[in-house]
């Protein structure tokens, strides 16, 4: 039997759908906007799941329907213009009726659930500025009462429990979207423009987030991680952060700072060394942060020199370049990057 493309497509989905949910099950990139973990993604979450019921119920009833009718049949007899004489207005009016109805509800609900996550309950505890790039995130910790606690890192966000977060957005150069799903909606991030949103995680965790305005190739790289810890821990970690990188003192550690200021400090910062670059990630800390090139590959220091010697391979385009490094030159550079933790 000869199948056309649509019907194949019907069966090919009708046959994995059984097969796609346990999957998406195990470990949702993105299926986390299924769940939420803060208020100000609840109402957006339970109108999501409003919405699909609706959706489903839609389907449900034109199914019905369309049974009703087939099993009904008339018997064959000229056609009838639909018209007054011929009945059935009613369910033109019954269906324009309803779907009016369901399409005012559907907006009423999305009005109440925009209104309702636009502010916090309560003043926001702190501010982080978040500055998109191709292909990563700036994040940078101000503190009004002591700017000599301010600091700047990237890709991985730490906040307090239970403490609603602002957010200013920025981009250094296209538009990209800033998004954790389990914490909040998304919002884009504008070249010469500053948005604002705030985000607020009630249980300690690891949330993803991702950029989701199309930015260019590496767009799907382009991922950052909110790390929710309880205050204590949250203070413990500013501490870290905040901590300039201590001079080093072996001399193989030495030469592979000297390496770094040679062919890496034009581009990337490390507070308290001569490095001041802006253009990419603050490496000062890199080592307390779970991934590197904001979600591409997990931290290890095996993946860190792999990045540093073929980052144009892992993530072609981006603005790191890739070094050729002999084995020694490797091995100071390792050692001096894992002095930044
Ligand atoms: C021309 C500028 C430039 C130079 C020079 C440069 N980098 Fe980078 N580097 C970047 C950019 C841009 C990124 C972010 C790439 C991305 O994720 O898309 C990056 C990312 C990194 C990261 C990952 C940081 C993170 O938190 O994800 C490490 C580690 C790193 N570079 C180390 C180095 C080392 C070591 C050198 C010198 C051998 C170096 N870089 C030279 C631009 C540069
Ligand atoms: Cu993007």
């Amino acid at each position: 039997m000869r199948l056309t493309l649509i019907q194949r497509g019907c069966r090919l989905s009708l046959l994995t759908v059984p097969f796609v949910s346990p999957l998406a099950h195990a470990d949702p990139p993105l299926g986390y906007f299924l769940h939420s973990a803060g208020p100000a993604a609840t109402p957006t979450m339970h109108l999501g799941w409003g919405l699909t019921a609706m959706s489903v119920a839609v389907v449900a009833i034109i199914a019905v329907l369309l049974a009703g009718a087939l099993v009904r049949r008339r018997p064959a007899a000229a056609p009838r213009a639909l018209g007054k004489e011929g009945g059935g207005m009613e369910w033109i009016y019954t269906g324009v009726g309803v779907s009016t109805l369901a399409l005012l509800v559907s907006l009423f609900y999305t009005l109440v659930t925009l209104q309702a996550v636009a502010q916090p309950s309560a003043a926001p505890g702190m501010t982080i500025t978040v500055t998109a790039y191709d292909w990563w995130w700036k994040i940078e910790y101000g503190d009004d009462a002591d700017p000599s606690r301010h600091f700047v890192t990237a890709n991985e966000i730490h906040i307090p429990v239970g403490v609603p977060v602002r957010i200013e957005l920025r981009s250094a150069d296209v538009i990209h979207a800033f998004w954790v799903p389990h914490l909040a909606g998304k919002t884009q991030a504008i070249p010469g423009q500053v948005n604002t949103q705030w985000i607020q995680a009630d249980a300690p965790g690891v949330y993803r987030g991702q950029c989701t305005q199309f930015c260019g190739p590496q767009h799907a790289h382009m991922a950052f991680d909110v790390v929710a810890q309880p205050q204590a821990d949250f203070d413990a970690w500013r501490d870290v952060q905040v901590a300039q990188a201590s001079a080093p003192v072996d001399g193989q550690v030495r030469t592979g700072q000297k390496l770094f200021m040679d062919r890496c400090a034009g581009c990337h910062t490390i507070r308290g060394s001569d490095a001041a670059g802006v253009q990419a990630p603050d490496l000062t800390h890199v080592g307390s942060r779970g991934q590197l090139a904001a979600g591409t590959l997990t931290n290890t220091p095996e993946h860190l020199l792999d990045w540093v010697q073929h980052a144009q391979q892992i993530k072609p385009d981006s603005l790191m370049p890739s070094f050729t490094l002999n084995m020694q030159d490797a091995a100071a550079l390792s050692a001096y990057l894992a002095t930044l933790h």
